[in-house]
C-alpha cells in the first residue's frame, strides 16, 4: 500500500496534526510515517468524531432537559454518500485538516476519496432523506432519522460488454468511523404465530408470536452547519437471539445454528432484496416491520423516560413516514398503545392520527405498495387484525359521507378486493396520518386529482405540498469548491445557510468579467469530469464540447431512450452533412437499473452499443461523443453535477414526482432541457422562461392524446426521421454482431403502445435541442443564462423544505 513520505520522528506541526497523529497511534494503530491514505482518513475522521460526539451529548442533554418535541423521520433509505468533507466543513476544520493532510503528502480530497459511500438507498427518495437530515441538523430541529443498517448497500454497477453487472457493496467491510454502536439500546421484534382472542372485553388479544429478532441500535452522527447541533440517524441491525443460536450450537448442529442465525439476521443484510420472488417479497415486508417496530419502541421508551407516561405522546412526538415503507407503523403504534400500554382503542387512534404524517413520492401505480392479506396474516397476524378494525371504522365514517355509494367505499378501502386480497399501504398511511404531502406542486395537485381523489373529497385539508429541496452544503459548497469561491467573493458566503442569497448574483450576470470567471470555473469542472470519464470508460472527451447530462435511475418513464433517439438522429444528420458547423456535444448518461428490470438494462446496453459506433466514427471529427459513466451514486454525482452544461429532465409529463437531480444540476449552473413535469415547473418559475428549455406535451395533453387513441406506429410510418432512427436501431446498425438485438425494444415502442409517448414528444424535443445548440454557440449568452439558473435556485434548498415541514406538518419551530 502507498504510504506517506513523512517520517515518524518529525514533530507535529499543529494541533490538528497532533490530533491526527494521536489517532493514528491510539485508534488506528498505524505509524504516522507509514500510514496509508485510508488510515490517515480514519484518523482525520476520528478527530472530527471527537468534536461531533461532544456536540451530540450536549444537544441530547439540552433536548432532554427541555423535554423537546421531536420529529422522527422513518425511512427505508438514506443515501448519504461520504461524510468526511461534510463533517469537516460543518466543524470548520477544513483549512486546518487540509494543512495537516499536506504534512502527510496528501490532499484532503485524496483522503476523502478513500471513504466508501454509505449508499443505503436506491435513488431520489433515499437521497432526499439524506438532504433532510443535513437540514434538520442545520435547522436545529430536535430530530432522529430511523432506518436499517444494511450490511450491503446499493449494488456496485460495472459495465461489462455494455451490460450492467451488479456487485455487492460491502461498505462496512473496513468499519466506518461515523457510527456509534449503542450497546444498551435494543428491542425485540416479533414475527409470525397467531392471535389468541381476548377472553373478555376488558382484555386485549394475545399475539403468540413464532419468532423474535433483536434490533440493535447503531447511531450515525449528522453534523449541522453553522450550529453546534447535530442530528442522529439511528440504524437498526438484526441480531439473532443468542439462546437459539447457542442451543443448536451446543448440541453440535453447527449448520443449523448458522441457519437460525441467517434466518434472523438476513433482515438487515441487503438494501432492497430482489422482490421478484416470494421469498424476496416476504423479506422486504419483514425489513419494513423490523425497523418500524424497533423505531417506535425506541420512541416510546424515550418518551417514557422523559415524561413518565404516554398521555402526552402526541404533544411531543411527530413521526414522519417517508413513503409507505414504514406505513405498518400505524398498526404497530396502535398495537403497542392498546396491547402493551393499556390505551383504549379510541384514545390510541386519536393519538396515532396526530402523531403520523406521510409523504408520497410516486404516482406510478406499480410503485404503490400493497401486501397480500395472506402474507400479512403469516408474518404479522395481530397487525392484520388491527388493520381490519381500522378499515371497518374508516369505511363506516366514509359511508356516512356518501350513503349507498359502494364503489366509493371499494375504492377507499384499505383492502383491495380485486383479485388476491391485498392491503393498500398508501391508504393505511393516509387514514393513519393528519397530513399527507406530495413533493412538488404538480405532483401534489395530481395526487388529489387522481390516485387520492376519493380521500381528498373526504378530507381536503389533510393534503398539502412540500416541494423537495437539496442541501447547498453538499451540492454546491462541497461538490463545487471553485464555483463556491467565485460566489463567496461576489456576494459573500451566507448562501450556505440561506440559499435565497444566491439571487444577489443576478446583476453580476451582466458583467463580462464575472461571466468569464464563471465560464472558467465551468471549464475546470468539465475537465475534472472529462478525466473521470476517461478513467472509468476509456473514452476521451473534449471539455470544450457541450456536456449534455442525464443522470438518474434508469426507468422507462424517465425516457433515457428518448435522449438516445435524439443522439441517433443527430448522428445521422451529422453524417448527412459532415461539413456543417455542428456544435460539439458530449452526451453523458449515468444511472443504475433495478436488477430485475430488463427494459432498463437494455437501454444501458443500447447506450453502450451506440457509443461504441459513434465514438469510433472518424467522420464526426470528435464532435459527438456518447458515454455511460458506471456506478452512479452520491460521490460520482458530486463530480458530474458541477461539470454539466445541459440537464436532461425529460420524463413524460405527469410521471416524475419532483426530481432533485434537476435542482442539483441547475444549482451548479446547468441549463435545463425538460418537460413540464415535477419540479421542472417550479424551476422554470424561479429562473424565468428565458433561462430554461421546456418542450413536449403537458400533463393534460398526454392524457388527451392517450384518450384520443395514440398510435405510435402512425407516427413512425409518416415521420422520415423517426423511421430512420428506429430502423437503424432495430436493423442492427449499432449491434452488428447481433443485428436483431434491439428489434424487440423498437417493437415494444411501435406495437406496445409507446406508453411514455416518446414519439409524440420527439419533434418538439429535437427542435428544442437545436435551440440549445444555437445558444451554446454564443458563450456569453449561455453564461448569462447559466448564472441566472444559479441565481434562481434559492428556493430549492432543503432548508426551506424542512422549514415548511417543521411548521406546517410537524408543529416544531425551525431555527430560521
Ligand atoms: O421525492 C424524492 C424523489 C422524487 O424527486 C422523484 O421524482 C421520485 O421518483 C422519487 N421516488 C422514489 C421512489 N418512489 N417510491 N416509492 O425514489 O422520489
Amino acid at each position: 500500500p502507498e504510504s506517506s513520505t513523512r517520517t515518524a520522528a518529525a514533530a507535529p506541526a499543529s494541533t490538528a496534526d497532533a490530533a491526527i497523529e494521536r489517532h493514528l497511534l491510539h485508534t488506528v494503530a498505524a505509524a504516522p510515517g507509514q500510514a496509508t491514505p485510508t488510515e490517515i482518513m480514519h484518523a482525520v475522521a476520528q478527530v472530527a468524531r471527537e468534536h461531533l460526539s461532544q456536540r451530540w451529548v450536549a444537544g441530547d442533554s439540552a433536548d432532554r432537559a427541555a423535554k423537546a418535541r421531536r420529529v422522527y423521520y422513518l425511512s427505508m433509505e438514506f443515501l448519504i454518500g461520504r461524510t468526511l468533507s461534510n463533517a469537516l466543513a460543518a466543524l470548520d476544520l477544513k483549512g486546518e485538516m487540509g494543512k495537516a493532510a499536506a504534512a502527510h503528502a496528501s490532499t484532503l480530497e485524496d483522503l476523502a476519496a478513500t471513504e466508501p459511500d454509505a449508499a443505503l438507498g436506491n435513488g431520489g427518495l433515499g437521497r432526499l432523506a439524506a438532504c433532510f437530515l443535513d437540514s434538520m441538523a442545520t435547522q436545529e430541529l430536535p430530530s432522529f432519522g430511523y432506518g436499517i443498517r444494511y450490511e450491503f448497500g446499493m449494488f456496485k454497477q460495472a459495465i461489462q460488454d455494455g451490460r450492467q453487472v451488479e456487485g455487492p457493496d460491502a461498505w462496512l467491510e473496513d468499519g466506518t468511523p461515523w457510527e456509534f454502536p449503542r450497546f444498551n439500546v435494543h428491542y425485540p421484534v416479533r414475527f409470525g404465530g397467531w392471535v389468541e382472542p381476548a377472553t373478555d372485553p376488558s382484555r386485549v388479544p394475545t399475539w403468540r408470536h413464532a419468532g423474535e429478532v433483536n434490533a440493535k441500535a447503531y447511531d450515525m452522527v449528522i453534523p449541522g452547519h453553522g450550529t453546534q447541533r447535530v442530528s442522529t440517524l439511528r440504524l437498526w441491525k438484526a441480531v439473532a437471539p443468542a439462546q437459539i443460536d447457542l442451543h443448536a450450537f451446543n448440541t453440535g448442529d453447527y449448520s443449523r445454528a448458522a441457519e437460525f442465525k441467517n434466518q434472523y439476521e438476513n433482515i438487515s443484510w441487503v438494501l432492497y432484496p430482489n422482490d421478484s420472488t416470494p421469498a424476496g417479497r416476504e423479506l422486504r415486508l419483514r425489513q419494513e416491520y423490523f425497523f418500524t417496530s424497533a423505531s417506535i419502541q425506541d420512541i416510546l421508551a424515550r418518551h417514557l423516560a422523559e415524561h413518565g407516561n404516554l398521555a402526552n405522546l402526541a404533544d411531543k412526538v411527530a413521526i414522519h413516514l417517508n413513503d409507505t415503507h414504514p406505513a405498518i407503523g400505524v398498526a404497530e403504534l396502535m398495537r403497542l398503545l392498546v396491547d402493551e400500554h393499556g390505551f383504549g382503542w379510541m384514545s390510541a387512534w386519536a393519538v396515532t392520527k396526530k402523531v403520523f404524517s406521510y409523504t408520497n413520492h410516486t404516482l406510478m401505480p406499480e410503485a404503490l405498495e400493497t401486501w397480500p392479506v395472506s402474507l400479512m396474516q403469516h408474518v404479522l397476524p395481530r397487525h392484520l387484525e388491527i388493520i381490519f378494525r381500522i378499515n371497518a371504522e374508516f369505511l363506516a365514517e366514509a359511508a356516512a359521507h356518501r350513503p349507498g355509494d359502494n364503489d366509493f367505499l371499494r375504492r377507499l378501502s384499505l383492502i383491495d378486493e380485486t383479485g388476491e386480497r391485498r392491503v393498500r399501504m398508501a391508504h393505511l398511511s393516509i387514514v393513519g396520518s393528519h397530513k399527507v404531502n406530495g413533493v412538488s406542486a404538480l405532483h401534489s395537485d395530481l395526487l388529489v386529482q387522481t390516485i387520492f381523489a376519493d380521500f381528498a373529497s373526504l378530507w381536503p385539508d389533510r393534503f398539502t405540498n412540500m416541494t423537495n429541496g437539496v442541501t447547498p452544503r453538499r451540492w454546491l459548497a462541497q461538490a463545487n469548491p471553485s464555483l463556491s469561491s467565485l460566489i463567496d467573493s461576489t456576494i459573500g458566503s451566507g448562501w450556505r445557510l440561506d440559499l435565497t442569497q444566491l439571487s444577489r448574483l443576478k446583476p453580476h450576470a451582466e458583467r463580462e468579467d464575472f461571466r468569464n470567471a464563471f465560464l472558467a470555473v465551468k471549464h475546470a469542472n468539465k475537465a475534472r469530469l472529462a478525466a473521470h470519464i476517461e478513467a472509468t470508460t476509456g473514452v476521451k472527451v473534449d471539455p470544450a464540447s457541450l456536456f449534455d447530462v442525464q443522470v438518474k435511475r434508469i426507468h422507462e418513464y424517465k425516457r433515457q431512450l428518448l435522449n438516445v433517439l435524439q443522439v441517433v438522429a443527430r448522428y445521422q444528420a451529422m453524417l448527412a452533412a459532415p461539413q456543417a458547423d455542428w456544435v460539439p456535444r458530449t452526451v453523458i448518461f449515468a444511472g443504475k437499473a433495478a436488477s430485475s428490470y430488463v427494459a432498463a438494462k437494455n437501454v444501458i446496453r443500447l447506450i453502450h452499443d451506440i457509443g461504441q459506433v459513434i465514438n469510433n466514427d472518424a467522420r464526426l471529427g470528435g464532435k459527438l461523443k456518447l458515454v455511460f459513466i458506471p456506478n452512479y451514486g452520491v460521490s460520482v454525482a458530486e463530480v458530474i453535477m458541477p461539470g454539466a452544461d445541459l440537464s436532461e429532465q425529460i420524463s413524460t409529463a405527469g410521471t416524475e414526482a419532483s426530481g432533485t437531480g434537476n435542482m442539483k444540476l441547475a444549482l451548479n449552473g446547468a441549463l435545463t432541457i425538460g418537460t413540464d413535469d415535477g419540479a421542472n415547473i417550479e424551476i422554470r418559475e424561479q429562473v424565468g422562461d428565458d433561462n430554461i428549455f421546456i418542450f413536449g406535451l403537458k400533463t393534460p395533453e398526454v392524457a388527451a392524446a392517450k384518450q384520443a387513441g395514440y398510435q405510435p406506429l402512425r407516427i413512425y410510418e409518416s415521420h422520415v426521421q423517426i423511421k430512420a432512427v428506429l430502423d437503424a436501431i432495430a436493423g442492427g446498425q449499432f449491434s452488428p454482431d447481433e443485428p436483431g438485438r434491439y428489434r424487440p425494444l423498437v417493437d415494444s415502442l411501435l406495437w406496445g403502445g409507446d406508453h411514455y409517448m416518446l414519439l409524440a414528444d420527439f419533434d418538439s424535443y429535437l427542435e428544442t435541442q437545436s435551440k440549445v445548440d444555437a445558444l451554446y454557440r454564443d458563450r456569453q449568452a449561455w453564461a448569462k443564462k447559466a448564472i441566472a439558473n444559479v441565481a434562481g435556485m434559492g428556493f430549492f434548498s432543503s432548508d426551506r423544505t424542512i422549514g415548511e415541514y417543521a411548521r406546517q406538518v410537524w408543529g416544531i419551530a425551525p431555527k430560521h
